[in-house]
């Protein structure tokens, strides 16, 4: 399986976030992609290609134009402002405040533009933005063109941006992007199951709707965990959407044996919906180990979800999505796509 990386990533670093009542380093830091990436190396996966740079013709078809507008602004706005550190969001639009005027000063337009205060800036954080895009675009080139599957590397992750906000640590919903990519270049229908621990709100966003794009998502209970505030199973889509909306909420302590009930029941669901194209959004932070997740499946578990995926017979796009801070991110990502080439 061919992999694309880019090194532009590591820019965006040395950003900050809020944790248990203190600012401390962010947990999605430079060292998970260069992790992964070693160890797609090192068990041989395949090639690892440097992204084509595109242009965000396809992002505009899932986000909202003056939100893609936006974030290449946000380094530039903070520092005219004369901040420095860390750019992040402090005041929303919930209930009860104006959403529908755009106001005018850099600390509004973040808030304006996200829903919490995950997703920071640092000084290349748009670059990083930009190269995930890329990556994941090339990679879904590659499957297009044929190849059983690829491995969009990703960083910064995507699948907590809906069409016109950004937030926990995600920006361009690459794992959108890449199905709406996939539809417009001729797919019927396209399946995007995601196994990462916190529910891809962003993505059940995008296409709660859409007739055309099922999703499928596993993760930790709403009730109790991030994002707290989507992931539920009674929202199934709604209008053409109808249906095709699947989540799976589970509690704190998650092991395999029912994680992989989840995973087998949206499998049959996938295989229903009989789509041209798969795009996984592969987080391993339902990982014993994750320090931000609370599930515990064991390194030997991640060969078995790429097993079950290829057993799919779909041409298959994994994108990276989160997985945190121990050595084993590397494992247990690899581990899914070498279990899904031995499938
Ligand atoms: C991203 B992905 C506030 C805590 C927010 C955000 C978790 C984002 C996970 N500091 N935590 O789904 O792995
Ligand atoms: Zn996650």
């Amino acid at each position: 399986m061919k992999t694309v990386f880019s090194p532009l990533h590591a820019g965006h670093g040395g950003q900050m976030e809020l944790v248990a009542g203190a600012i401390v380093p962010g947990f999605e830091k430079p060292s998970r992609a260069e992790i992964v990436r070693a160890r797609v190396e090192s068990e041989a996966l395949g090639p690892i290609l440097a992204p084509e740079t595109h242009d965000l013709t396809a992002a505009m078809r899932v986000h909202r134009q003056d939100y893609l507008d936006f974030l290449p602004t946000v380094w530039p706005l903070w520092e005219a402002s004369g901040k420095s550190g860390s750019a992040i969001p402090f005041t929303w639009p919930t209930r009860g405040l104006r959403g529908d005027v755009r106001p005018k000063t850099i600390d509004a337009l973040l808030g304006f533009y996200s829903f919490d205060g995950g997703a920071s800036f640092v000084k290349g954080t748009w670059e990083a933005i930009k190269s995930s895009y890329d990556v994941a675009m090339t990679a879904a080139g590659i499957v297009k063109a044929g190849e059983r599957s690829a491995f969009a590397l990703c960083r910064p992750p995507g699948h907590h941006a809906g069409a016109g906000f950004m937030g926990g640590y995600c920006y361009i919903n690459n794992a959108a992007v890449t199905a709406q990519w996939f539809r417009d270049r001729g797919a019927a229908r396209v399946s995007i199951l995601d196994v990462d621990y916190h529910h891809g709100n962003g993505t059940q966003e995008i296409f709660y709707q859409r007739g055309d794009v099922q999703v499928l998502n596993l993760h930790g209970d709403p009730m109790t965990e991030y994002p707290f505030f989507l992931g539920h199973a009674d929202e199934r889509g709604a209008g053409d959407g109808e249906g095709l909306n699947h989540n799976y909420p589970m509690p704190f302590g998650t092991g395999w044996e029912s994680w992989s009930a989840a995973l087998e029941d949206a499998c049959g669901k996938l295989q229903d919906y009989s789509p041209d194209i798969v795009v996984v959004s592969l987080g391993v932070d339902t990982f014993e180990k994750d320090p931000i997740s609370q599930f515990k499946l064991t390194s030997a578990d991640y060969p078995k979800i790429g097993r079950r995926i290829a057993a799919l017979g779909l041409p298959t796009l994994f994108v990276m999505e989160g997985g945190y801070a121990v050595d084993e991110i590397g494992i247990n990502a690899v581990g899914v796509l070498t279990g899904f080439e031995g499938g």
